[in-house]
């Protein structure tokens, strides 16, 4: 089944090009493509608009050979260049409601939230997923305040129909408790960008997942 905003994968891969450990970003998503990943997150927020062009297009040509989902953050004019999947918007971009009159059908459009109350206003300003947290300490993004934790993650999913992905120190071993917090996913960085082998933990990631989900 084609993956779209109607159907998004389980798993949010999110980059981080300086946390790569064996090889570059292009090679180490690879991996992860080929290990099962269907959807991933181009997250380099120091680069400047040419250089992440270049990423986005190379991005674009390993996740359309595995029929994954682009998604590039922050960059709208990015995304439609490179011809991605959609769009990944923080709470100091612009919000959904600016650029959905502009962007191609299907396009998908996703919002950070840290908050019930952005939660709330992503969903009405037209996002169409979000992720949320950080839900537990996280080694990639010091800065959020302290972690909300997974009463707030289940308070959050309540709140909104759309899908919500639960970040921030998600690794294998608390997948579970973030899926039967009835989030519809997980959006991750550290636990398979910075392993040691991003394809094997990107595998136990997703077979947790799977698991989880079958029992719900
Ligand atoms: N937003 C909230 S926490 C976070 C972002 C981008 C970082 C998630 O990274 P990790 O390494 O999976 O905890």
């Amino acid at each position: 089944m084609p993956q779209t905003k109607q159907n998004l994968p389980t798993l949010c891969l999110i980059t981080d090009r300086r946390r790569c450990v064996a090889d570059g970003l292009i090679q180490t998503v690879a991996k992860a493509l080929t290990a099962g990943v269907r959807l991933i997150q181009l997250r380099e927020k120091d680069l400047s608009g040419k250089e992440l062009f270049k990423y986005a297009e190379a991005l674009r040509e390993v996740t359309l050979k595995h029929g994954a989902l682009l998604i590039i953050n922050g960059r709208a004019d990015v995304a439609i260049a490179v011809k991605a999947d959609g769009v990944h918007l923080g709470q100091t971009d612009y919000s959904p409601n600016d650029i959905l009159p502009f962007v191609p059908k299907g396009f998908i459009v996703g919002v950070s939230t840290h908050s019930k109350e952005e939660a709330i206003k992503a969903e009405k300003d037209g996002a169409h997923y979000i992720t949320f947290g950080p839900v537990w300490p996280t080694p990639s993004k010091a800065g959020y305040g302290k972690p909300v934790g997974i009463e707030k993650l289940r308070e959050v999913v309540k709140s909104v129909t759309i899908p919500v992905f639960a970040i921030g120190g998600v690794k294998k071993q608390n997948v579970n408790t973030a899926l039967i917090s009835e989030a519809h996913g997980i959006a991750i960085i550290s636990a398979i960008i910075a392993a040691d082998d991003p394809a094997l933990s990107a595998k136990g990631i997703i077979e947790e997942a799977r698991k989880t989900k079958e029992t719900q």
